[in-house]
C-alpha cells in the first residue's frame, strides 16, 4: 500500500471533498492540516502552494481536489462515484459545486482585506454568483440516487461550505435541495469531516 499523505487546512471544502472520497473507498491516508499561507515547504510539491495536495510515497503528487478525487475512485476496488452512464452530467455538477466553493471562498478572502482594499461590487458579484447557482441545482439537479455520487458529495460540500462561510438564508426557498442535504449529512463520512471551527 502507498503511503498517501493529504495536506489540507482546517476549513477547506475542497480538501473535505478528497477526505469524504479517500473514507467513502476506505482507502487509509494520514492527513496534515497546515497554514498554507506560511507552508513554504508545499512549494516542491505544488508550486501553486494550494489545499488539498496530494503526496504519494514522497515523490510524486496530485494537485487538484478534483484529480485526488478521481485518483481515490481509480485505486479503489469499490463502486465508482463517477456513474459512467451519466458521467458528463456528475463531471458538470462538480464544476458547478467548485464554482459554487469558489465564489463562497472568494466573498470571504475579499472580506478579510483590510476595509479600504476591498471591492464592494466584487463582493456583490460573488453573492449573486452563490444565489443563482443554489437556485439553479434546485431547479435542475435530481441525482438523489441511494447510491453515493462524486456530485452528491461535491454538492453537499459547497452547500455546507455556504452556510458555514456566508448565508443559509436559501434553504427556505430551496426546499427540495436543504430537505435532500439533511439526510445526507447524517452519512458517516459528512459528520466526521465537519470543519473543526464550524462546530
Ligand atoms: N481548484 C483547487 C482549489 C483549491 C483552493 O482554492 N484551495 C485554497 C484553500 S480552500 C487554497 O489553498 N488557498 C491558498 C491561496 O490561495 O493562497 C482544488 O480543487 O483543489
Amino acid at each position: 500500500m502507498k503511503n498517501l499523505i493529504l495536506y489540507n487546512g482546517p476549513n477547506s471544502p475542497f480538501g473535505r471533498k478528497t477526505k469524504i472520497t479517500a473514507l467513502v473507498h476506505k482507502i487509509p491516508f494520514e492527513e496534515k492540516v497546515i497554514k498554507v499561507y506560511d507552508s513554504e515547504f508545499l512549494d516542491k510539491f505544488n508550486p501553486l502552494r494550494k489545499i488539498p495536495t496530494l503526496v504519494i510515497d514522497n515523490k510524486e503528487t496530485i494537485i487538484d481536489s478534483d484529480n485526488i478525487c478521481l485518483y481515490f475512485d481509480e485505486i479503489s476496488n469499490r463502486k465508482t462515484l463517477y456513474n459512467k452512464k451519466i458521467y458528463w452530467q456528475i463531471m458538470t455538477i462538480i464544476s458547478v459545486a467548485n464554482g459554487l466553493m469558489e465564489a463562497v471562498l472568494e466573498r470571504r478572502m475579499e472580506l478579510i482585506r483590510p476595509s479600504n482594499e476591498q471591492s464592494e461590487s466584487f463582493v456583490k458579484k460573488q453573492e449573486i454568483r452563490v444565489f443563482r447557482t443554489i437556485n439553479w441545482l434546485e431547479k435542475n439537479w435530481n441525482n438523489f440516487e441511494k447510491n453515493v455520487s462524486m456530485d452528491q458529495i461535491s454538492i453537499a460540500v459547497a452547500l455546507e461550505y455556504t452556510k458555514y462561510r456566508f448565508t443559509d438564508s436559501w434553504s427556505n426557498d430551496c426546499t427540495k435541495l436543504n430537505e435532500w442535504l439533511s439526510k445526507f449529512n447524517s452519512n458517516d463520512f459528512m459528520e466526521l469531516t465537519i470543519p473543526k471551527e464550524a462546530t
